[in-house]
C-alpha cells in the first residue's frame, strides 16, 4: 500500500523505518537530515561515522536512536545541476537502493521524505514522479510505503501524481 501524509518524518510511528536525505559524508547537515539527527540523538551519528560515507544514489542503514521506528536508511540524492548530469538516474537509484536495503533487512514498512528537493534543488514535480514511480515498482513487497510530505503543496503534488501514475 502506498500512503501519502502531511507531517514531520521525525515524528513518524507505526512504521519500521524512515529514510534520511543525507550527504555523501554522512556528517549531518540541515533540512530533514539535521532534524532526524537532532531527534534521534547522538548514537545514530556515531553509527554514521563508523560507516563513513555513502556515494550518491546508494543507501546505508543504522538503528534509529530515540525515534519511534526501528531503522533509519540514509540515502544520498543528487545535487541538481540542470538535469543533464545524470540526476534523474541518481535520484531513481537513491529510491531503488533504499528499497533494496529495506528488503535486505526484512523491513515491511518505510517512510520517505522528498529526497533532493530541498537544499539539493531538484525540481519538485520531476522528483515526485521518480519517487512514486519507483515506489509503485516495490508496492507489492511492502505492507506500507509512506511518503511524508513537509508542506501542503507537496502533499497535493504527491496525491495528483500518484493518481495520474495509477491511471
Ligand atoms: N520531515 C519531512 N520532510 C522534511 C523535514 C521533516 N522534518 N524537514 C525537511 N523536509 P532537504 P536534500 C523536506 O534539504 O534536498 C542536508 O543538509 C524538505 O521540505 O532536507 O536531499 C543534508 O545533509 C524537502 O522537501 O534534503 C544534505 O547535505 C525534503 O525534505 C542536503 O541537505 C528534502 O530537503 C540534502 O539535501
Amino acid at each position: 500500500m502506498i500512503t501519502i501524509k502531511l507531517g514531520d518524518i521525525t515524528l513518524e510511528e507505526n512504521i519500521d523505518c524512515i529514510v534520511n536525505a543525507a550527504n555523501e559524508r554522512l556528517v549531518g547537515g540541515g533540512g530533514v537530515d539535521g532534524a532526524i539527527h537532532r531527534a534521534a540523538g547522538p548514537s545514530v551519528m556515531t553509527e554514521c561515522r563508523q560507516i563513513g560515507s555513502c556515494p550518491t544514489g546508494s543507501a546505508v542503514i543504522t538503528s534509529a536512536g530515540d525515534l519511534k521506528v526501528l531503522h533509519i536508511i540514509h540515502t544520498v540524492g543528487p545535487i541538481w545541476y540542470g538535469g543533464a548530469q545524470g540526476e534523474p538516474q541518481q535520484l531513481k537509484d537513491a529510491y531503488y537502493n533504499s528499497f533494496k536495503k529495506a528488503l535486505e533487512y526484512k523491513i515491511k514498512s518505510i517512510a520517505f521524505p522528498a529526497i533532493s528537493t530541498g537544499v539539493y534543488g531538484y525540481p519538485k514535480n520531476e522528483a515526485t514522479l521518480i519517487a512514486l514511480s519507483v515506489g509503485l515498482e516495490f508496492e507489492s513487497k511492502f505492507d506500507e510505503i509512506r511518503y511524508t510530505c513537509f508542506s501542503k503543496s507537496d502533499l497535493t503534488n504527491y496525491q495528483l501524481t500518484l493518481h495520474k501514475l495509477r491511471g
